[in-house]
């Protein structure tokens, strides 16, 4: 039987998608297969791009936070209720420590980003699934600059 075009066509789009999700799939893995993520600041909105992350519960993870603004921003993963500790507790670091205490309730963090930098870090995603807080812990930005990565 002679495939209708429908059919040849239907054949040809599930093709295409499945090499779609495979390059993605590719593209989303480093070479020693940890996943790669990438966050930027929304422009020059004191704001990240994207409010969720998700990764695998203990995932090697490469992630770079570009910030396309003209201030100093970072991304800083957290313990699950500790976002307002740590801000408050980076606020009280200073500007010596780059704006951040680091302690058991920082989980990953990059450095103190200049505007129209990046940085990239490698860590493991915790081995608890869950949802954990991420934040930018420059003095007033963590109330509004923040996100959740979601551990599976
Ligand atoms: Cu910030």
């Amino acid at each position: 039987m002679k495939p209708t075009p429908q059919v040849t066509r239907t054949f040809i789009l599930s093709l295409a998608l499945a090499l779609a999700c495979f390059g993605t799939q590719t593209r989303a893995l480093a070479a020693d297969g940890a996943a790669k993520l990438t966050i930027s600041t929304q422009g020059e909105e004191m704001a990240f791009d994207q409010t969720v992350l998700t990764v695998k519960a203990g995932q090697k993870v490469s992630l770079t936070f570009k910030n396309l603004s003209g201030m100093q921003h970072n991304w800083v993963l957290v313990a699950p209720g500790a976002a307002d500790e740590v801000a408050n507790a980076s606020i009280a670091a200073g500007n010596d420590k780059g704006w951040l205490a680091v302690g058991p309730q920082v989980l990953a963090h990059t450095r103190l980003v200049d505007g129209k930098k990046s940085d990239t870090i490698r860590f493991t995603a915790p081995a608890k699934p869950g949802e954990y807080p991420f934040i930018c812990t420059f003095p007033g930005h963590a109330g509004i600059m923040k996100g959740v990565l979601k551990v599976n």
